[in-house]
């Protein structure tokens, strides 16, 4: 099966911004239609908890959040498609990705209070930890990627990476990588306009971020990042693609990062609020009620058990971090070392006694 370069194709979109089915693309919606609830349900719960992470950050209850508010299509879709067993390896943006693999947001809320260490939690789900350091998780994906491979498990692996991290040599080595082992790894880029302060504009010449994927001689793919449906799709089709042995794909999902880069930065410093504003029209989870709605497909039902599976996540998300007792400073040492070198066993000694006083 062969993907369509994202020059020739242009953006996948199946359904539009005033939520109406879009028709004429190679990518047949039917069959994904009855899981569109499921979704819509998971993206409602993910701004819940997105939100209700940023509001324990304000309360000094998290050192600090990156929220993935207006991303949720993008993350949800993606991963709907895969299979469980197939390995992820997330940006630090991603909690809507978390939440569809299943992971517990105190998992997500310990990890940015600093009193757990990031694995906790994810590695049961077949996600590796956040990577701070932007890019360094892409090889990580290329290197799991060909292990599969190796094994013939018939994994799939997912590198999460932002079109600011698209700069990176990592991303580079790892794309290259990829291509050259046809490894069974998807590189999905949520272009969300922005990498801090650096408007994508700023970030390469290239007509497209997908485009790239020609260089490294793999299929790109442009989709509509706001649109569940489509996210979907594309990843389903990338994932199989990759399982029968014809390697990477790159795929831009495009989208926009409603909030601020994290909860220390200020983005009326650096952007125009009506960019912002364009944006809120575009908003996935809208669009997707709407569309919903024109399928007969949106009841009462469907609405309540959404806000009563994020009610429930938020209460029991704020209780596990007021109830998580705070770890030993001592145990900062833990985990850096399989066999910790003599400094650092004598600098845990000495942290030891001074704890001791
Ligand atoms: C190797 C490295 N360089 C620089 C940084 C500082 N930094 C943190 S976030 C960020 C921007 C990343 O932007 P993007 O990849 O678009 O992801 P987004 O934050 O938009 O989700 C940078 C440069 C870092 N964390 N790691």
């Amino acid at each position: 099966m062969e993907l369509v370069v994202a020059d020739h194709a242009g953006i996948v979109q199946l359904v539009d911004e005033a939520g109406s089915p879009v028709s004429g693309s190679q990518f047949d919606p039917t069959t994904a239609v009855g899981r569109l609830p499921e979704l819509y349900e998971t993206m409602v719960v993910t701004r819940e908890v997105d939100e209700e992470l940023v509001i324990l950050q304000r309360q000094g209850e998290l050192a600090l959040f990156p929220s993935c508010r207006g991303q949720e299509a993008a993350q949800v879709g993606c991963v709907a498609a895969l299979r469980e067993t197939d390995w992820l390896f997330p940006q630090y943006r991603e909690l809507g990705v978390f939440l569809q693999r299943g992971i517990d947001p105190a998992a997500v809320g310990l990890t940015w209070r600093g009193t757990r260490h990031g694995a906790s939690g994810f590695l049961e789900r077949a996600v590796a930890p956040m990577s701070i350091p932007i890019g360094t998780h892409a090889l990580h994906a290329v290197g799991a990627a060909m292990a599969s491979d190796w094994l013939r498990d018939g994994g799939v692996t997912v590198a999460f990476v932002g079109d600011g991290a698209m700069s990176e040599g990592d991303v580079h080595e790892a794309m290259n990588l990829a291509a050259v082992r046809q490894a069974p790894c998807l590189f999905f880029v949520q272009n969300n306009q922005w990498a801090i302060s650096t408007p994508v504009s700023e970030q390469t010449r290239a007509t497209s971020l997908a485009l790239k994927a020609e260089g490294y001689g793999m299929p790109g793919i442009q989709v509509d990042g706001n649109d569940v449906l489509a996210c979907l799709l594309v990843v389903e089709q990338a994932a199989e693609r990759a399982r029968d042995g014809n390697g990477p794909t790159l795929i831009e999902a495009i989208t926009y990062r409603m909030g601020a880069h994290t909860t220390s930065d200020d983005p009326r410093r650096y952007r125009d609020e009506t960019e912002v504003e364009a944006w809120a029209a575009r908003d996935p989870i809208a669009r997707c009620h709407t569309h919903l709605d024109r399928l007969g497909l949106l009841d009462d039902s469907l609405e309540e058990r959404a806000r009563s599976r994020a009610s429930t996540m938020r209460t029991r998300l704020r209780d596990s971090i007021f109830e998580a007792p705070d770890p030993s400073p001592l145990t900062l040492f833990d985990h850096v070392y399989a066999e910790p070198p003599a400094y650092l066993i004598q600098q845990g000694a000495m942290l030891a006694e001074e704890l001791d006083r």
